[in-house]
């Protein structure tokens, strides 16, 4: 058992739960470079879904996410994220053993947008599972003034979609309302926050001079599958990878 009792009746009562520390400063180090390969990277077709858009702050193409990056592509990273502690984890919290459904990284450049308050469950994933839970690793310093993450902490919210899919719960950024249900989660690099696919959250526009970088992993139960490849064929055809001279207008919810 690596999750105490305590952290995962937070995670069942909060819908999520912060490991300080989770992964050590050599193994931060390394995860850091290889996104910074990544981000300088061209993939062919069928490899990593890089996500370029348009910042309304700063008028440039910035590279908002990179899609399909763990696996045969890229199987350091894959080794030191996919870790037995973190598959341990995870089987604890779901009750069963976890599938990759999905991954991205989230780069949130200074200049990148809003990602408003919503549910990850809206974003399409009703035909695939009704139950996913995902473990967001830190690997930037998370502060107020480079887009931290806040987080419904209260509980309460619906186990089920509270809006219709696409439809973000606030156009409004943080301290979200009612400001004491929520916590801004300001976070160092390894720690891990594993969440489930209802819990509201969000982050501001990064209007720092910092990057905001943190990787999210999706899981569902073993019992549902594996639907990736499914997913990501799905994903691509409805919303496909782009370059740095094609960029899109902000599309403030697609996650
Ligand atoms: O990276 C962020 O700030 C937002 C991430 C998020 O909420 C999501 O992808 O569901």
């Amino acid at each position: 058992m690596f999750l105490t009792e305590e952290q995962t009746k937070v995670f069942k009562d909060k819908g999520f739960v912060v490991v300080k520390g989770f992964f050590d400063a050599k193994v931060m180090g390394r995860v850091s470079a290889l996104l910074d390969e990544l981000r300088e990277k061209q993939p062919a077709a069928g490899e990593e879904a890089k996500y370029y858009e348009k910042s309304s702050i700063t008028g440039e193409s910035i590279l908002v996410r990179i899609e399909n990056v763990l696996g045969d592509l890229n199987p350091e990273l894959s080794g030191l994220l996919l870790s037995p502690e973190a598959i341990e984890c995870l089987t604890q919290l779901l009750g069963e053993p976890p599938v990759l459904f999905k991954e991205k990284i989230n780069y949130k450049l200074p200049g990148c947008r809003a990602d408003k308050l919503h549910q990850d469950q809206a974003a399409g994933w009703d035909p695939y599972s009704d139950f996913f839970i995902t473990m967001g690793t830190v690997v930037d310093a998370n502060r107020l003034d480079n887009a931290a993450l806040s987080f419904m902490m209260s509980g309460n919210y619906e186990r089920g979609l509270m809006t219709p899919e696409w439809q973000p719960l606030s156009e409004d950024d943080p301290p979200y309302s009612p400001a004491d249900e929520y916590v801004l989660l300001e976070a160092d690099p390894g720690d891990v926050i594993f969440f489930d696919a209802y819990v509201p959250h969000g982050s501001p526009p990064n209007t720092g001079d910092r990057s905001r970088r943190n990787i999210f992993l999706t899981f569902n139960r073993q019992s549902d599958g594996d639907m990736r490849a499914r997913y990501y064929r799905d994903k691509w055809e409805s919303y496909a990878p782009n370059q740095a001279d094609d960029a899109r207008a902000e599309a403030s919810f697609r996650v």
